[in-house]
């Protein structure tokens, strides 16, 4: 009896890669739609996890300890960034946990929408 159970197992731990393959292939095609150019977007932007760490209501800046944005090719670190829509900027605090989409914005990284986690 025993050895038909390990076989069982065995087919079982088999059939997982396939089903991952499938995932996977799927999550490619998605990526490689995104990357088609489009009047709407040139390029995807994606929410990216971050920290306030200031908050300049005046001039309109916020600086964020933020992970990397894919979408501007830059690493993690913290910067000041201008905000798109500085009077959004009341509604946080410094502290915050944030997630934050970037973009450029006459040639600048901005914070085009921001979100308390
Ligand atoms: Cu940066």
């Amino acid at each position: 009896m025993n050895h038909i159970k390990t076989v069982a197992i065995a087919l079982a731990v088999a059939a997982t890669p396939a089903a991952f393959a499938a995932g996977s292939m799927d999550g490619m095609d998605m990526k490689g739609m995104d990357m088609k150019p489009s009047a709407e977007s040139q390029h995807a932007t994606r929410p990216v996890a971050a920290e306030i760490k200031k908050i300049d209501a005046q001039a309109g800046k916020v600086t964020l300890k933020h992970g990397p944005i894919e979408n501007l090719g830059m690493p993690a670190m913290t910067m000041a960034f201008p905000v798109k829509d500085r009077t959004a900027l009341k509604d946080f605090k410094e502290g915050d946990a944030v997630t934050a989409v970037f973009d450029k914005i006459d040639g600048k990284a901005t914070v085009v929408d921001m979100q308390r986690k």
